[in-house]
């Protein structure tokens, strides 16, 4: 395969929807949205763009802000969540495309131009998506300072099928729609995306990732201290459980195809798990030989990590099997009256051009 897939389609007259969402990110979202702009900038006149911030409630400069830079701003009013956020935003524009944007990051300006004539001309449809390189920035968030940074987040060095989704990639709207669009009632920091990526792995949609550049992720959680990782890991409202929330779905609704294909390793971990147990108690030495086995062939073939993560989302899963076990799955709302808009500066009823 080619190192870069090579653009050779004019794109026609497609229409493309930026949906930026944010809560209190005055620090960045300036920027994100100036980035935003001298990406569609780059792109030909004939394409329909639109941009929509959405927000749920900022106490800081973020809505003003955004006011100056976007054609419409809106204020989630129920269920502040990011992915409410982001399906408000695409229940509210009308590109044929969207794409998302979180306001803690900034856009190569090259980005849209390069994957939205490439998505055009793709004419598989089991891809439906793209995103490139994702560089981190840690950010301390008393100074202000970058701290440390981690470059190629995903490590994309080659184009492939992407095994994890963040917040900000392209995509065609009728997929996601197709798939069920963003869960209101799945958090930020909560694998929202793994949630709706497991649902487009589903339906056997898939989402390109390409070693160009792409979007740089300003991140000011504090972070590596013991008591901070334990509570990613193990805390009961923690994005482990968030995770495991969807696993748990995906075994009710069912998208569980769509979990094995993304974390094939952890569904094998389970199920040598499994064995290891009933061996333990017929033939001890055996369950040890097994998941000796199985933990060489997991550092060898580089799945280390995957290894470990399927305890540590087993624990998520469990706590969430418990709790929705006890309460009732019910849905913020994300529809009109679940939002309002602060700056109608364009109709609502149509894309139009920048
Ligand atoms: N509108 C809106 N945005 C949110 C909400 N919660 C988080 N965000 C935004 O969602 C993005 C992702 O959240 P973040 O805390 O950075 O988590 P990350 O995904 O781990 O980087 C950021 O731009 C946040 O400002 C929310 O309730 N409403
Ligand atoms: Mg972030």
């Amino acid at each position: 395969m080619d190192p870069l897939p090579r653009i050779t389609a004019n794109p026609g007259n497609v229409s493309v929807s930026i949906v930026v969402i944010g809560l209190n990110e005055e620090h960045t979202l300036e920027r994100c949205l100036a980035s935003v702009q001298g990406a569609l900038d780059e792109l030909p006149a004939n394409i329909k763009k639109e941009t929509v911030y959405v927000d749920s409630g900022s106490t800081d400069a973020s809505v003003s802000i955004a006011t100056r830079h976007v054609d419409e701003v809106l204020e989630l009013t129920a269920s502040p969540s990011a992915s409410a956020a982001r399906e408000a935003g695409v229940r509210h524009t009308h590109g044929e495309y969207v794409f998302f944007i979180d306001g803690d990051m900034t856009l190569d300006e090259c980005f849209l131009a390069a994957s939205l004539p490439l998505l055009e001309s793709l004419d598989n449809n089991d891809i439906v998506g793209i995103q490139g390189r994702r560089d981190d920035v840690h950010i301390d968030p008393d100074t202000r300072k970058a701290q440390g940074e981690r470059p190629n987040f995903f490590n994309i060095t080659r184009p492939r099928k992407a095994k994890r989704l963040g917040g900000s990639f392209l995509i065609r709207r009728e997929a996601l729609i197709q798939a069920g669009g963003w869960r209101p009632d799945v958090f930020a920091g909560g694998h929202e995306e793994l949630d709706l990526y497991a649902r487009l792995l589903d339906q056997d949609q898939w989402i390109l990732e390409l070693p160009i550049p792409f979007i740089t992720h300003h991140d000011d959680r504090p972070r590596n201290t013991l008591t901070s990782w334990a509570k990613t890991h193990f805390a009961f409202d923690g994005p482990r459980v968030d995770a495991g929330t969807s696993f748990v779905r995906g075994f009710k609704e069912p998208f569980l195809k769509g979990l094995i294909k993304l974390f094939p390793w952890i569904f094998a971990t389970w199920l040598v798990d499994a064995i290891t147990l009933s061996l333990l108690f017929i033939a001890p030495l055996y369950a040890l030989i097994l998941q000796g086995a199985w933990a060489i062939a997991s550092l060898a073939t580089n799945q280390g990590t995957e290894w470990i993560n399927a305890r540590l989302w087993l624990y998520g899963t469990l706590v969430a099997a418990f709790r929705l076990g006890q309460t009732k799955d019910d849905q913020p709302p994300t529809d009109a009256s679940a939002y309002r808009t602060v700056s109608p500066q364009t109709p609502p009823d149509a894309p139009h051009q920048a």
